[in-house]
């Protein structure tokens, strides 16, 4: 179970959110769909890291460009990192 973040751009209304869930609940091992209607952020649940692309593919042909959202990704990598020592080091 992994859990992805996207940003789904063209999305406008309560239809386009359910419409874009569906999309993306059609893919194999997609569990649980979050949609953000004003951020465009969506999180996927699931066994989805293989299928990553065809849910892209899926939104894209319904008109919703979607990229993975990498700063999401980042962030987590760098709260990983955060320095032990409190003084003169990258953090500050
Ligand atoms: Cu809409």
């Amino acid at each position: 179970m992994e859990t992805i973040h996207l940003v789904v751009s063209g999305m406008t209304c309560g239809a386009c959110v359910k419409h874009v869930e569906k999309a993306i609940k059609s893919i194999a091992g997609v569990s649980e769909v979050e949609v953000d209607l004003t951020s465009g952020s969506v999180k996927v649940e699931g066994d989805v890291s293989k299928n990553v692309n065809a849910i892209i593919a899926a939104l894209e042909e319904d008109g919703y460009p979607t990229k993975v959202n990498k700063e999401e990704a980042l962030n987590k990598k760098m709260e990983s990192k955060s320095c032990k020592s409190r003084s003169g080091c990258c953090c500050n």
